[in-house]
């Protein structure tokens, strides 16, 4: 079997779950080829490690769908509603601080190529553990102890109802957990707290089915194993 024909059978027989656009990096990167003064395009970054570098705690599969398929789907959303109201320019991040003024596609897609970008970098095959130094003391001073924290943020992704987030963020110098439906983020102005996200897991079911089915907590157990602490923590600095 051929890999195109591997991937329509692949994704024919999973029913609809995963119903993401059929866009491939070649398509998106015609696109950007296309790129005009009047038009802001959005780039699909590569991982910064291989489809199976999370296996076993996140498979390969999930990864490859997720990637090349759901979030080339936000960026290519996000470019296409560029089109039609101009983001004059403005980064990402500032497009997210007053996202109410602007199209819901730029809210979903926006907010999907921000929060997955965020998600590649925050997770790394020598992840896992505890963080150290600045952001341990942080958290340790905000929430008691990293295993408080752990606790917090692992209920706030488990309670998320339906497809969101869950987020630790920086909030007037202080770090809170919270969490987010949909593809919104707390950079947003629509977002019940607001603040500078450092972590964040993806708890749409996209994200862990393949593997873990309806077991979501399985997954966010699994998530603590590649957490990439060097990242959360220059992310905390830069915050
Ligand atoms: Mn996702």
């Amino acid at each position: 079997m051929d890999k195109r024909t591997f991937l329509k059978t692949g994704l024919l027989g999973m029913g609809g779950l995963f119903a993401a656009p059929l866009l491939t990096k070649e398509a998106l990167k015609s696109n950007s080829v296309m790129d005009t003064s009047n038009n802001q395009n959005f780039n699909l970054s590569d991982l910064p490690y291989s489809y199976d570098a999370l296996e076993p705690h996140i498979d390969a599969r999930t990864m490859e769908i997720h990637h090349s398929r759901h979030h080339a789907g936000y960026v290519n959303n996000l470019n296409n509603a560029l089109k039609e109201a101009p983001g004059g320019g403005k980064s990402l991040e500032d497009l997210m601080k007053n996202v109410s003024t602007r199209p819901v596609a730029i809210r979903n897609n926006g907010g999907g190529h921000y929060n997955h970008e965020l998600f590649w970098q925050v997770m790394s095959p020598r992840g896992g553990g505890q963080p150290t130094g600045e952001l341990l003391t942080a958290i340790n001073s905000n929430f008691g102890s990293f295993d408080k924290f752990r606790e917090l943020f692992s209920n706030a992704a488990a309670t998320r109802f339906g497809s969101g987030w869950a987020w630790l963020i920086l909030q007037d110098g202080k770090l809170k957990v919270t969490s987010t439906p949909n593809q919104d983020n707390p950079l947003m102005d629509v977002a019940d707290e607001r603040g500078k996200p450092i972590l964040g897991i993806d708890v749409w079911e996209h994200a862990y089915y393949l593997k873990y089915q309806n077991r979501r907590g399985d997954y966010i157990s699994a998530f603590w194993n590649v957490v990439n602490w060097d990242e959360v923590t220059a992310r905390l600095k830069k915050a």
